[in-house]
């Protein structure tokens, strides 16, 4: 009783799942699917979408979050001075969305697919804007995309403008936690969209040089019709993946794995090593240049 004398009107911690964050704020679903805005202690300044937190009623103002519920996993990026943010957590399913205009970025990819195997999550590479395709797909970009059909990627080719592909991606997603990433522009919001047609999300316009405005500002949790969660999440023109090591460079290269462990060193790069068995698979035509070269070039920045 003198307890609650101290703490007049808080109640029992109760469970809840973060669905976005507004500055100093959060929003959050209760058990009961209510949704409410949260002020979180200071300390919980980390939380990002998806995290399962406990939270307590205040006798005045916004309910506190009070503690942060264990994580599966936490994607994340560097802000602009270069320190990591949680983007969202509990992932289960990276969807990596790319265009045609804006043309996709392919070292961009490539960090998401290392990222996708460091959470680790599934990861399903979308093609959006298939409209635009046949006129703007350079022989050298259908190229690049055909390696990551070669090595097991899946691939879906959709168009939100033309509602066309949309239904594998829920199927895709099977009742878990996706999240919706990838450049500014390429139709992530669109997307989410068309996957939730009742929900109001914004979708924004490309400029003349095709670069999108960065519409979406924070990452937001959907819950889709049909079971399971939709992370729409604010575009980036390089994701980068500050403190990567190589062995996460090397595992997030998953053509690589039936080659490891032939290389004349054990510590092998795949660089400048004499005997190196990845090296040889790619002049032999069993690995996909494009890929290596890349792969090349992400090493020479670890
Ligand atoms: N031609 C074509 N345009 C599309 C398609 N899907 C989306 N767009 C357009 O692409 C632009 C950007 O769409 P958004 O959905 O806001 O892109 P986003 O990836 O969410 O962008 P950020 O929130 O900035 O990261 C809008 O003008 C859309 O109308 C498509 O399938 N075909
Ligand atoms: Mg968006
Ligand atoms: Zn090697």
């Amino acid at each position: 009783m003198t307890e609650n004398l101290s703490h007049p009107a808080s109640t029992a911690p109760e469970n809840g799942q973060i669905i976005t964050r507004f500055g100093a704020d959060f929003l959050v679903e209760t058990a009961d699917a209510e949704l409410l805005r949260c002020t979180a202690r200071r300390k919980l300044d980390h939380l990002a979408c998806g995290d399962y937190v406990q939270w307590e009623r205040q006798a005045q103002g916004n309910a506190a979050i009070t503690a942060m519920l264990p994580r599966r996993n936490v994607l994340e990026r560097p802000d602009f001075r270069g320190r990591l943010r949680p983007i969202a957590a509990n992932i289960d399913l990276l969807i990596v969305v790319a265009s045609w205009q804006p043309a996709p970025i392919w070292e961009t990819l490539d960090r998401y697919l290392i990222a996708a195997n460091r959470l680790p999550a599934d990861v399903l590479l979308v093609f959006n804007k298939a409209d635009l395709r046949q006129s703007l797909a350079s022989a050298e970009a259908e190229t690049c995309l055909a390696e990551y059909q070669r090595i097991g990627i899946p691939i879906l080719h959709v168009s939100a403008k033309q509602q066309q592909g949309i239904h594998p991606i829920l199927e895709a997603i099977q009742g878990r936690t996706a999240i919706v990433v990838g450049q500014s522009g390429v139709g992530k919001s669109s997307l989410a969209m068309q996957l939730l047609p009742e929900t109001d999300i914004r979708v924004g316009t490309i400029s003349e040089t095709g670069e999108g405005r960065h519409t979406t500002t924070s990452a937001t949790l959907y819950r889709l019709p049909s079971g399971g969660s939709l992370i729409d999440s604010p575009g980036v023109r390089d994701f980068g993946l500050t403190g990567m090591d190589f062995a996460t460079l090397e595992t997030g290269f998953p053509e690589f794995r039936p080659f490891l462990g032939e290389c004349r060193f054990h510590n092998c790069t795949h660089n400048h090593e004499p005997n190196c068995a990845i090296k040889a698979a790619v002049a032999a035509g069993q690995l996909p240049p494009r890929r290596f070269a890349r792969y090349l070039s992400l090493l020479a920045n670890i």
